[in-house]
Parts: C-alpha cells; sequence; structure tokens
C-alpha cells in the first residue's frame, strides 16, 4: 500500500516543484467530468496533426485558446473551425491554489491569471517526446495536473533535449508547477504505467494532464 507513505513536496530543478497528492478525489473526480465535456466539443478530442505529416501520440483538447503546432488562435482551424470553451473562473482559482502551493507566495499566486488549458490523454502507449513549452508569450509559470496512470515525466535543461535532466513519477493527483529558470526547460513523458491509476477517479484506464498556462495573447490573439 504505497499510497499511505507520504511523498513529500520537491524541488526537482529551479523553479520546478512536484507537489504529491494534491488533489482531493473530489477534484480529481470533477476534473474527469470536466474533461469529459470538453473532449466531446465543441472541439472534440483529437491527436493533433504536426506540420511535417505526423500525428501525436496522445489525444488533445483545448480550452481557453487552441493550440496548434505551433500557435494558440480561438477556434480549432485544424479540426472543426469552431471556438474553442471558455476557461472557466474556478480553473483560474485552482491555476492560484496551485501555485501558491509550489512557491508559499501569495502574491505571485494572485497575480496568476491562467487563459488556456491543454488536457492531454495518454493511453498506455502514448509518450511525448522532449520539447519546449515556447508559444506562449508570458513567462509565468505553467500548472501541470496528473489523474489516473502513473507516468515518468522527464525534465532537463533549458538547452539541449538531452542529459541533464531528472526523472520523476507523476501519480493521480500529484501537481507539478513550472516557473522561473525551468519555464522553458526541455521536458517530456517516456513512459505510461498502464493500469496503475485508481479507479474512482472515474478514469477507467490511461492518464489525464491537464496544462494551465498564460498565452501572453491579447483576445485579438496578437
Ligand atoms: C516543464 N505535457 O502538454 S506536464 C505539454 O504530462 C506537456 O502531459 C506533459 O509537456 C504531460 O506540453 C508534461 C508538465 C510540464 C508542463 C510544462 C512544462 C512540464 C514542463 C514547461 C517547462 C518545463
Ligand atoms: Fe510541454
Amino acid at each position: 500500500m504505497d499510497a499511505l507513505i507520504p511523498r513529500p513536496a520537491r524541488e526537482i530543478a529551479p523553479g520546478a516543484w512536484h507537489v504529491p497528492d494534491w488533489l482531493t478525489p473530489a477534484q480529481r473526480r470533477a476534473l474527469v467530468t470536466a474533461c469529459r465535456a470538453w473532449a466531446t466539443g465543441p472541439v472534440p478530442i483529437r491527436h493533433t496533426r504536426l506540420p511535417r505529416g505526423g500525428v501525436m501520440s496522445v489525444r488533445t483538447v483545448c480550452v481557453g485558446w487552441h493550440w496548434q503546432p505551433y500557435r494558440y488562435t480561438r477556434t480549432a482551424d485544424d479540426v472543426n473551425g469552431l471556438r474553442v470553451a471558455e476557461f472557466p473562473d474556478w480553473m483560474v482559482r485552482l491555476g492560484r491554489r496551485a501555485v501558491l502551493a509550489a512557491y508559499g507566495d501569495e502574491a505571485r499566486a494572485q497575480e496568476y491569471t491562467p487563459d488556456t488549458a491543454l488536457i492531454n490523454f495518454y493511453d498506455g502507449q502514448a509518450r511525448m517526446g522532449m520539447h519546449q513549452d515556447k508559444d506562449e508569450r508570458s513567462p509565468a509559470p505553467v500548472v501541470s495536473l496528473s489523474i489516473g496512470d502513473t507516468c515518468v515525466f522527464r525534465v532537463g535543461n533549458t538547452e539541449t533535449r538531452t542529459r541533464p535532466y531528472t526523472d520523476v513519477e507523476l501519480c493521480s493527483g500529484d501537481l507539478f508547477v513550472l516557473g522561473g529558470p525551468s519555464r522553458f526547460a526541455y521536458h517530456g513523458v517516456p513512459k505510461v504505467r498502464e493500469g496503475t491509476g485508481d479507479p474512482d477517479t472515474g478514469l477507467a484506464s490511461g492518464r489525464l494532464n491537464i496544462t494551465m498556462r498564460v498565452t501572453g495573447l491579447d483576445r485579438t490573439g496578437k
């Protein structure tokens, strides 16, 4: 019963905090329900197509702004052309509480106003290669919430997609906040451990990851 051994919050790299078991069971269930609804529309969850012809192995649906490689738009022009769902106020508040939990800085939490979330669903075969998130024009932190199967999450450095890096297991309910010097670090998900999730989240299999971000764009996308 490893769930009985508390895992302490840790700073994995400067500004990169892992806060295990941050979401309550009720919050996990509520997020699964919200993500299920977003996955059906207005823009359905899909494998993102890459400009050079590949497709991502994760399935993604966006809220607030739609991300397609490598920019944000209000409408999902690479899916069905519809405007994505509004970014809800409750998610702004959740993002602020996450920044407070990571940094313990009330002012930094209050000024955090995420305007987009990318919701990634991983089946047992899905992976995410090492990449930087640099389509946002703001250095504000990224808040990551994990639900379902455990994964191996790799946090590298800002210079190269190779070593040095640190591998961290992200489990259901874990919070990860990436800010400061780690905001533009390379990172990826080399493995998902199938069947390790807690079914009472409402997710029967796979891994859900929600990342909140600040695009730095105004309402017109400029
Ligand atoms: C480290 N998602 O959606 S979340 C992504 O678990 C993405 O689905 C992964 O990478 C996932 O772009 C990782 C944690 C994360 C998010 C943003 C970061 C780690 C980061 C930005 C900089 C450094
Ligand atoms: Fe990323």
